[in-house]
């Protein structure tokens, strides 16, 4: 059974260390449950958001966040968050450097486009990022996931594995989520997809 292990996100710009960004509550506790995932696999895979501070959908304060957007590749309004060359960028401490992963993805480059997923560039599925090509072309039968947040990124990350024929599991204690509602949410759709979701290590190992 070949494994890769998927970090996320797992950007400074999703933690309490970046209070003016998207601070997902405990961001910036994942990074040993990521490093567990990959001491399981034979690849590490990660993603980052590398977004323009000028996008469509950038508002300028929080309370304005989560307006509906007519645009076909960007669904909903968000804050500047994860913008190349500011520390919200960067990876979490402790976490390898990206040329030091297996293969890694830069989303949400092209200003007019926010995507969740990290497979494809666009919200309609069409574009890929390669990473599905990519652990494909390594006979990888099993993707491990974790990152930031489980509610978004790391839900239609795991989603889009898995239409691609991969067997998934997240592991909860690699994610947190933005919402504790949306979470919610999030586990049931991955698990109606066939997705398992491990929240101790017994799990992920009995798996
Ligand atoms: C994310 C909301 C907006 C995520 C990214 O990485 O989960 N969530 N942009």
């Amino acid at each position: 059974m070949k494994i890769a292990s998927f970090d996320v996100d797992a950007q400074k710009g999703f933690t309490p260390l970046c209070p003016n960004e998207l601070p997902v509550p405990e961001g910036d506790a994942i990074v040993p449950a990521l490093n567990q995932l990959a001491a399981r696999a034979q690849l590490r895979v990660g993603s980052k958001d590398a977004h323009s501070p000028q996008a469509a959908w950038v508002v300028p304060d929080h309370a304005q966040m989560l307006q509906a957007l007519p645009l076909a590749n960007a669904d909903l309004t968000w804050v500047s968050h994860c913008v190349p060359g500011t520390p919200g960028f960067e990876l979490l401490d402790g976490l390898p450097a990206p040329l030091d992963y297996d293969y890694f993805v830069w989303k949400g480059v092209e200003p007019d486009l926010h995507p969740y997923g990290a497979c494809y560039h666009d919200l309609a599925e069409k574009r890929s990022t390669g990473v599905i090509e990519f652990l494909r072309q390594n006979g990888v039968d099993l993707v491990l996931v974790g990152g930031l947040a489980l509610d978004y990124c790391v839900r239609t990350t795991a989603l889009q594995l898995r239409r691609a024929g991969f067997e998934v599991i997240v592991y909860l204690p690699a994610c947190r989520a933005i919402a504790s509602e949306t979470a919610e949410t999030a586990c049931i759709a991955m698990s109606e997809q066939g997705i398992t979701l491990a929240a101790s290590l017994e799990q992920l190992d009995s798996a």
